[in-house]
């Protein structure tokens, strides 16, 4: 490296956090390392053996180059040949003969070909880096673990790592609209111009590709599962095959979402019955016909019989007779079939969060082996929080695979601050206790306890056409939690938290700590001052943003937030135990038990479960309106004090990301209060019982909160 070049990125690496960004580099940016960071480095890593052989591999190649010139200020040489100390060696034994003459046959073959081994070893004679997969994915990920490691931790030490993803599918699952509106989106429009596209493709879908392949992610559903039939017309699928042109260099293959009445629709048929030859026939069709335009076509996404979607039960068939109709149509071609288990009965009667576990349990062992029973994580619609799905656990002999919520449709929008890896790894975490304690929601789907050959997990995508892809710049974080949970649900929420910070924040450590901080605690205080204790479903009506809690005027009683929280005079809650709903019955013994007793139901799922007096004591020693209350103030303190301490990390942080996260942190102290407001002064007025002292009186009348849209406030 030359004098002046090294001062210059020296200055480069000084100045970095004051630099003006608009977030769009994302986790991606590899800004240089300081002189003392290259010191540790640049000596181990001086040039670079990879083959140019196949479009995963090249991608690999150019990503190393790319991000070491940024990085370290020169790429590193391409050679052929390892003759000298700090060759990065790369590749499959296919593609590498230099990785096939290495003892590295009896590791590979314990990975996945999307897993990779990184390591330290001697190459004819001289120390060098091998990144090593048994396929051309593989490598791919490799390559990006490998810049992670230099990002996050500076050094070439600690090099010994072998992986495999846990989740053989990890998806994130796109509710876009083919005008260009996102269901649940607040970052813009869609990413897929449908009107410019095939003939012309935005560079932002590689590079969103990109960000993907880099975090793990490996196939994209474009389509709303409120699904046009449309998608599946030819003008559509060449759309779609341009789309999926641009993603094939960085390994994502695209999935489209099936609207179940399609044949009806676009084939003129009279019915869409699973078990009509004519039907099944179109399908397979449908299916030759994508896998001409898309050869790489990864299958379909089918939300059928749910809030008003077309599905089998219309005739008198089951969901697995639709699911495994349209999987004999993909079969042929190597595709999946992911069946959603979001149903609710079309006419209120039961529980209505006991109501998919009841339709679709019977049907257990009759799915196709291609298809995956796709399933959200808690039993309601991705509330702040939720008990775990009871269906995980309980269906041995079905693939199930679980669907997140990346997209923070009732945690605030990209208004607030959610940071979701707590909550994902909660649940992941969660003992079912399936096969005994330890039983894990993980273990359940990623075959390790039930026999599952196709896993697969899924999230519902943050992204739009924001600059920034994702709306809140720190919403970022939770796209790329996403792609590690799926990757490694093991993974610590601190660790995400460190590394996403260290990549695309700050390398202050101090500042990092309090971001750190910051991230890990926002989703709790979320749910504090929205929906403690076990509430749920408070939200306004429609657009799911801000309190609501008194709306009882819904087309159905069960869409109703008094419906779930049942207050009244007497107390607050809803009873699933045997006396109540019997929900619960759909939990294994162990933890029905636990849950089933208010002594042992932890706090966060009490009026889940139960419906208790106002006085109830809890585990505190406090009444539950005094705890009520107390949880409510505490996410406020707390959105107050996060704040202070993003506004002490001014200059540490990049100015533009700095003041827009400032910005929507105000905004979110505004409506932290007013769900505190607006629910304490709504729930007061059936517990009659006094606020207890540190909680703030509210601004308003109940009356104002009731006609005040909290969307329609002024917005970032
Ligand atoms: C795509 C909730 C959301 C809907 C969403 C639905 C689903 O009801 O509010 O927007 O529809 O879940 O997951 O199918």
């Amino acid at each position: 490296m030359t004098g002046l070049r090294f001062i210059l990125l020296i200055l480069l690496a000084a100045a970095s956090p004051l630099k003006a960004s608009d977030g769009y580099e994302l986790w991606l940016g590899h800004p240089p390392l300081s002189e003392s960071e290259i010191q540790g480095v640049a000596e181990g890593l001086r040039a670079l053996c990879a083959p140019s052989r196949g479009a995963l591999q090249q991608t690999a190649r150019r990503e190393i180059l790319e991000a070491t010139e940024r990085m370290l200020g020169s790429a590193l040489a391409p050679v052929e040949t390892v003759d000298q100390e700090g060759v990065l060696v790369l590749g499959t034994p296919e593609s590498s003969s230099i990785i096939a003459g290495l003892d590295l046959a009896d590791d590979l073959e314990t990975l996945s070909e999307e897993g990779f081994l990184i390591r330290r070893l001697e190459v004819d004679g001289h120390p060098a880096i091998v990144i090593a997969s048994a396929g051309d994915r593989g490598v791919l990920y490799g390559t990006f673990a490998f810049l992670r490691h230099l990002q996050v931790h500076r050094s070439l030490d600690k090099l010994d790592r072998m992986e495999s993803p846990r989740f053989r599918l990890r998806l994130l699952n796109h509710w876009d609209n083919l005008d260009g509106s996102v269901e649940r989106g607040y970052a813009g429009r869609s990413l897929w111009d449908w009107e410019e596209l095939p003939e012309v493709t935005d560079p932002r879908l590689a590079d969103y590709a990109r960000a993907n392949a880099s975090i793990g992610l490996n196939g994209s559903v474009l389509n709303n599962v409120n699904a046009s039939a449309r998608s599946l017309e030819p003008e559509y699928l060449h759309k779609a095959a341009a789309i999926a042109g641009e993603f094939r260099p960085y390994g994502i293959p695209v999935f489209l979402s099936a609207r179940f009445s399609a044949p009806m629709e676009l084939g003129g048929l009279s019915t869409a019955d699973p078990l009509d030859e004519k039907v099944s026939a179109w399908w397979k069709r449908k299916a030759e016909e994508i896998y001409r335009i898309i050869p790489d076509f990864g299958g379909f996404l089918v939300k059928a019989n749910s809030e008003g979607q077309p599905g089998p039960l219309t005739y008198g068939r089951s969901h697995a007779d639709g699911a495994n109709m349209l999987a004999a149509a993909v079969e042929p071609h190597g595709g999946v079939v992911m069946w959603r288990a979001f149903v609710y009965d079309p006419e209120p009667g039961s529980d209505r969060i006991a109501q998919a576990y009841d339709a679709m349990k019977p049907l257990d062992g009759e799915f196709a082996s291609n298809v995956l029973l796709q399933i959200k994580n808690g039993p309601l619609d991705f509330q702040p929080r939720e008990p775990f799905h009871p269906l995980f656990g309980g269906m041995a002999e079905t693939q199930l695979m679980p669907e997140l919520q990346v997209t923070q449709e009732y945690l605030g929008h990209s208004w607030q601050l959610a940071f979701l890896a707590p909550m994902w790894r909660e649940f992941l975490h969660a003992d079912t206790h399936a096969k005994g304690p330890g039983s894990t929601v993980t273990a359940t789907v990623d075959g390790s306890l039930f026999d599952q050959n196709l896993t697969g997990i899924a999230g519902v995508a943050n992204t739009g056409s924001d600059r920034n892809w994702t709306g809140h710049p720190l919403a970022q974080a939770n796209w790329y939690a996403f792609g590690r949970l799926a990757w490694n649900p093991d993974l610590t929420s601190e660790a995400i938290a460190r590394e996403w910070i260290a990549m695309t924040l700050t390398r202050d450590e101090e500042a990092a700590a309090t971001v750190e901080r910051l991230l890990l605690e926002s989703r709790e205080a979320v749910v504090d001052y929205s929906m403690p204790l076990g509430l749920t479903h408070l939200m306004w009506e429609g657009h799911h943003y801000g309190p609501q809690p008194w709306c009882d005027h819904l087309g159905r009683p069960d869409w109703n937030p008094t419906y779930f929280h049942r207050a009244d005079e007497e107390g607050i809650g809803f009873d699933r135990t045997k006396e109540g709903s019997n929900a619960l019955a759909q939990y294994h013994p162990a933890v029905r038990s636990r849950f089933a007793d208010p002594a042992t139901c932890p706090d966060e799922y009490l009026l889940w479960f139960h419906r208790v007096p106002w006085d109830f004591e809890m585990k505190s020693g406090r009444t539950l309106w005094e705890e009520l209350a107390r949880h409510y103030q505490r996410g406020v303190d707390w959105v107050e004090a996060a704040r202070e301490k993003w506004s002490g990390l001014k200059g540490k942080i990049d100015p533009e990301i700095h003041a827009e996260v400032a910005e929507r942190l105000e905004i979110q102290e505004r409506d932290a209060t007013r769900w505190r407001d607006a629910c304490l002064l709504y729930f007061g007025t059936f517990s009659k019982r006094p606020l207890p002292d540190g909680v703030g009186g509210p601004s308003q009348s109940l009356e104002e909160f009731r006609r005040q849209d909290p969307l329609d406030l002024e917005g970032p």
